[in-house]
């Protein structure tokens, strides 16, 4: 199965027991959406395991682009001392960045800020459509635009493209009427009713505002079933 995540922000105890909940097996693949660190307490714990399963994919959101423009900033002003620089980034994260090291950090900028499937596109905030409510090719899109996109999520938009857009960065509870901290699939019209494929859905809505409410969600693109687990 394949199953889509983001906004972790650094819920490593969560994000083990969603593994654990869903069975998550070598067969399998997870799909995080961006911003895996900031707000908890377990930013490098939860990067160094997630760099470690062989099985997971991620992307950038804007807090590891917001850290990588912080360590680009820091190169450039001291191109050679590379213990000075390590010892700013271990700064950067209060709680356990002691545990940073070059190797997790250079596995944070090789990451892509989408990743498309057949079916599917995953992005951090939103993608920029054109007039007729088709996605723009994301290698045109910018990184700003990938990450901090503030349109993508009202629930107006509507996307007329064969894709399904996965997508995170503003809790949904932000968004429902019952501040509920749940997914959101946005479900085709001329989709049949009963029907359950990836294709059936135009946008799913992921960030369950893990940090707030303790509740972090996952969707299978097989079944388009949501897991969930709650702190
Ligand atoms: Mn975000």
């Amino acid at each position: 199965m394949t199953y889509v995540v983001s906004d972790i922000h650094a819920q490593y105890d969560l994000y083990r027991r969603l593994l654990e909940y869903i069975k998550f097996s070598d067969g399998d693949t997870l799909i995080s959406c961006g911003d895996i660190i900031d707000k908890g307490k377990d930013s490098v714990r939860l990067l160094k395991f997630i760099k470690n399963m062989p099985n997971a994919r991620c992307i950038n959101g804007n807090h590891e682009y917001t850290f990588l423009k912080y360590y680009w900033g820091l190169m450039r002003e001291s191109p050679d001392n590379f213990d000075y620089v390590l010892k700013k980034l271990q700064e950067y994260f209060p709680d356990d960045g002691a545990l940073l090291d070059w190797d997790t950090i250079d596995w944070v900028e090789s990451l892509p800020f989408y990743i498309e499937g057949k079916d599917f596109l995953c992005v951090h905030a939103g993608i920029p459509l054109d007039e007729n409510g088709r996605i723009i090719p994301p290698e045109k899109a910018t990184r700003e635009q990938l990450v901090y996109d503030r349109n993508f999520k009202d629930p107006h938009i509507e996307v007329k493209d064969s894709k399904c857009v996965f997508f995170g960065h503003t809790p949904t509870s932000y968004l429902l009427p019952d501040g509920a901290s749940k997914i959101i699939a946005y479900r085709r019209k001329e989709a049949q009713k009963d029907s359950y494929k990836i294709t059936d859905f135009y946008k799913i809505h992921l960030d369950t505002g893990t940090w707030i409410d303790g509740v972090l969600g996952c969707f299978c693109i097989e079944n388009c079933n949501a897991y969930y687990v709650k702190r």
